[in-house]
């Protein structure tokens, strides 16, 4: 099987590669310069329609969305334990969380992040920061209690399931101050080794952690 992986670093194409690093599975980066503009060309957007990163190319077919990537490879290689079966009792809350980024955790942490941090400030809206911080907050109490008692989201294993959920709580590292669950379970991610191979820039000499 031949996987290649659209990736630009520092962004969300972290996700896939971060679980291709736990899975040790053979795969290539194909670096995208997209802060350069190397997204906008004719040639990558018949990989990826929109012009973003990342896109995951298998065998040829390519697929879209950092979610879906994690959600397909955990399944595809079973060996690695890294998604609970279908009738394991444990995927229900398993495809509740990998849903639950996008869906709810990752839409009002990136308001607050284009807001505060990517949009040029003439077109940054201030109004918007503090109504999407509490959205944002609310949801990451959910994430506090469901850690009560727990290593990780589905116990104490970790699954794939913990890699789009870590990687959006690494966004706002100040947002997680009063949450002490939440801050030792992001070190504890921080700190596998698969989070720092694929938190390397490819592009250096030598690697080093990042998010
Ligand atoms: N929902 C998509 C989001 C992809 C996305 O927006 N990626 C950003 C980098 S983190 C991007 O390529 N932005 C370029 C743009 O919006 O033009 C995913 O999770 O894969």
């Amino acid at each position: 099987m031949q996987i290649v992986l659209h990736y630009t670093h520092r962004t969300r194409a972290i996700r896939p590669r971060w679980l291709l690093e736990e899975l040790r599975v053979p795969y290539r980066l194909e670096l995208v310069d997209l802060f350069g503009g190397g997204a906008n060309t004719p040639e990558y957007r018949r990989i990826h329609p929109l012009g973003r990163v990342p896109a995951l190319e298998v065998d040829g077919r390519i697929q879209l969305e950092s979610g879906a990537m994690c959600h397909w490879l955990a399944d595809r290689f079973p060996a690695a334990g890294l998604a609970p079966a279908a009738d394991d009792a444990r995927r229900i809350a398993y495809e509740q969380w990998m849903f639950f980024v996008p869906g709810t955790l990752e839409p009002p942490a990136w308001l607050v992040t284009l807001h505060t941090k990517i949009l040029p400030p003439a077109q940054r809206i201030e109004a918007v920061v503090p109504w999407a911080r509490e959205r944002y907050l609310e949801a990451v109490r959910v994430l506090d209690n469901a850690l009560d008692g727990r290593t990780y989201l589905l116990g104490d294993r970790f699954s794939a399931a913990d890699i789009p959920v870590g990687s959006t709580l690494m966004w706002l590292p100040d947002a997680l101050e009063p949450f002490v669950r939440l801050r030792d379970y992001v070190g504890r991610l921080r700190a596998r080794e698969a989070f720092l191979r694929a938190a390397s820039d490819p592009q250096a000499d030598t690697g080093g952690g990042g998010s």
